[in-house]
């Protein structure tokens, strides 16, 4: 490793496996470490808790063990709505759009999100102008069996359980 991209680019040994993407391929995040069954990391947008800077494109990568999901809650979420934006999508393709699993950006708390695979992107954009002091998010690699499914598969966080609002599509999250 050293700290040298493939295409020659220099990062530094504190950018290997701080689950962001810093080589043009994302090199400097492979073979680094999965979370087991309860452990978590935390995500944070640039300068956090201070303002992110303008023209903000980082990528986050975060992987746990087979078999195991990912539960993203964040603590914390102020931007720019509808210009400074977080998008969270499962594997490891953040130019998969078929892959994303939500978009949310304003000064609200977003609601908790499951991943259905292992392995999670998150990126974080921002335009010229206009910033705030963006998102801190937990995120635990979690056993999908400890959750209910709506009746496509997907995974409903405890938070959305009888909170009155529609989760699933046919609102099965509300029933009973
Ligand atoms: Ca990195
Ligand atoms: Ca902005
Ligand atoms: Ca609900």
């Amino acid at each position: 490793m050293g700290g040298n991209c493939s295409d020659g680019s220099v990062i530094s040994t504190e950018q290997l496996c701080n689950y962001i993407l810093d080589c043009p391929y994302g090199e400097d995040e492979e073979g680094c470490g999965l979370l087991g069954e309860g452990d978590y990391t935390l995500i944070y947008s640039p300068g956090y808790p201070d303002n992110y800077p303008d023209d903000v494109n980082v990528t986050y990568l975060v992987g746990a063990e087979d078999g195991l999901v990912l539960f993203v809650n964040f603590t914390d979420f102020s931007t720019e709505f509808f210009l400074d934006t977080v998008t969270i999508g499962n594997g490891d393709d953040p130019y998969d759009a078929g892959s994303e699993i939500a978009t949310v950006s304003g000064s609200s708390l977003p609601g908790d999100i499951i991943s259905n695979s292992s392995v999670i992107w998150i990126r974080f954009t921002t335009d010229g102008s206009d910033n705030s002091t963006g998102f801190l998010a937990h995120i635990t690699a979690v056993n999908p069996e400890e959750f209910d499914t709506c009746y496509n598969g997907d995974l409903i966080p405890p938070s959305e359980i009888c909170n009155y609002e529609w989760f699933c599509e046919n609102g099965v999250d509300e029933l009973g």
